[in-house]
């Protein structure tokens, strides 16, 4: 942070984002999507949507609803949008972040780190841009470990080094997180030539492939360590609404006081993960970045999927959207109950693990069995049961691992029972 307390984006934007120009054709369409009807424009490329063929579409909602899209949002469909979002799913999705949590930059000064959000093709996209955002080969990253695979493979090519912080049935362990910044020292956060990280990554409710939920002591406590060490804090969060116990933990963006958390929402476990659809919230000055690039990549989400999540929401309103993740909820809560009957009935003394709070899955490490890979990978297959092995979630995959990540999403109480028999058998016949 600079003297007067403000935080200087400038200090965390790589060269390649620094250099990121704005669109001069997306600057005119703005001014036409603003003009009066008695604007005549010559001037954007945008095709006439009188020329597609699609003409209107329905989609019966569970429960009874319909979405119905005539002509008008049917062309607006099919119609480039903006890249940041359609902005009233923006308007909407604001309206739900400060209603759940409540960030205290919502009110700050754009750059000041004003609570900004835009939409991505899922939170897979969102992280990748910010990653592309942040990262300069050579550059320092401190990952919670075990992790997503998804972030380790698009951190690999970036060239940067990745600093593992350990982690317990309660997520990122703060200590942890302190000893692996103490080779550093907080001032020289100040020098543009120290090698001293400057972003965190962590994944705080049911991790993947954990299955951990932070505490929100913890989170506070990691939030004073980034504060002391002038850390960006990305927040990637696709379980945030999958947690099965009320009250929801409060958020890394909850606790913001400074405008350094990057926070990636994803609608995929909710609603739906083909459609593509997620959001990345945090500081106006780094949000305007993100923007920048999605402008010269995907230009936008699909206006469609856009147009089709904003009416459901819409008929919803935030009580019903809430209302629908509690019914997701007692669903994945159900099938983390079957999982755990079936790991208390079948694997007890063969493998050990804790019951996750929130998420899709169970972290399970095999007692006797130091590397997982072969196991699963081959004797497994063979059993007709599958598992991811543990070293798809450490960024040096070669390093052997005894656990392996099992997912309850999917399977039926019935299959999860018969897999995990199926395992208990694969360890017995293995030790
Ligand atoms: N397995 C994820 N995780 C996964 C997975 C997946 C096909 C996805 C964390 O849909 P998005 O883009 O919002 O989700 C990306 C994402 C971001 N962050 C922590 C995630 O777990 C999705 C897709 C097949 C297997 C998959 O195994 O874990």
């Amino acid at each position: 942070m600079s003297r007067n307390g403000i935080m200087n984006y400038a200090r965390y934007i790589n060269a390649v984002s620094a250099a990121r120009k704005p669109s001069p054709i997306r600057g005119l369409t703005e001014v036409l999507l603003k003009s009066p009807p008695t604007m005549i424009s010559l001037a954007t490329g945008m095709p006439n949507p009188n020329m597609f063929p699609f003409e209107k579409a329905s989609f019966t909602i569970k429960g009874g609803l319909k979405i119905t899209f005539g002509p008008d949002i049917m062309n607006r469909a099919l119609q480039y949008s903006a890249s940041s979002g359609i902005p009233e799913l923006i308007s909407w999705m604001k309206d739900l972040q400060k209603h759940i949590h409540n960030p205290p930059t919502i009110n700050y000064s754009p750059e000041r780190g004003q609570m900004a959000l835009c939409v991505t093709n899922g939170s897979q996209d969102g992280l990748s841009k910010v990653f592309e955002m942040l990262i300069s080969s050579g550059d320092t990253i401190l990952l919670d470990a075990p992790t997503y695979p998804g972030t380790l493979i698009t951190l690999q090519p970036l060239g940067c080094k990745i600093l593992s912080i350990s982690s317990d049935q309660h997520g990122l362990i703060p200590q942890s997180l302190s000893d692996a910044l103490s080779k550093w020292k907080p001032e020289d956060a100040k020098n543009p030539l120290s090698d001293i990280p400057k972003v965190l990554y962590t994944i705080p409710n049911g991790g993947n492939p954990t299955g951990a939920s932070m505490t929100t002591d913890r989170k506070k406590e990691v939030y004073q360590i980034a504060r002391k060490y002038n850390l960006l804090i990305i927040e990637d969060d696709p379980y945030y609404f999958l947690q099965f116990e009320k009250p929801w933990a409060p958020s890394f963006l909850s606790l913001d006081v400074d405008g350094r958390v990057i926070r990636t929402d994803s609608f995929s476990k909710i609603l739906s993960s083909g459609l593509r659809i997620g959001f990345v919230t945090g500081p106006k000055p780094l949000i305007d970045q993100v923007v920048l690039h999605i402008q010269v990549s995907t230009m936008h989400v699909s206006s469609f999927t856009q147009l089709m999540v904003l009416q459901l929401l819409q008929q919803w309103g935030q009580d019903g959207f809430l209302k629908h993740v509690d019914s997701v909820v007692e669903f994945y809560a159900k099938q983390r109950d079957a999982m755990q009957l079936s790991a208390e009935r079948w694997l007890k003394g063969l493998v050990e693990w804790h019951v996750p709070t929130a998420g899709m899955f169970f972290w399970m490490k095999l007692k006797g069995i130091p590397d997982t890979h072969q196991l699963i990978s081959e004797k497994a297959v063979q059993k007709e049961v599958l598992f991811v092995p543990g070293n798809a979630f450490i960024a040096d995959s070669s390093v052997p691992s005894s656990y392996i990540r099992a997912a309850f999403s999917l399977a039926t109480p019935e299959q999860i029972d018969l897999g995990l028999q199926r395992l208990a058998m694969l360890i017995k016949e293995s030790v």
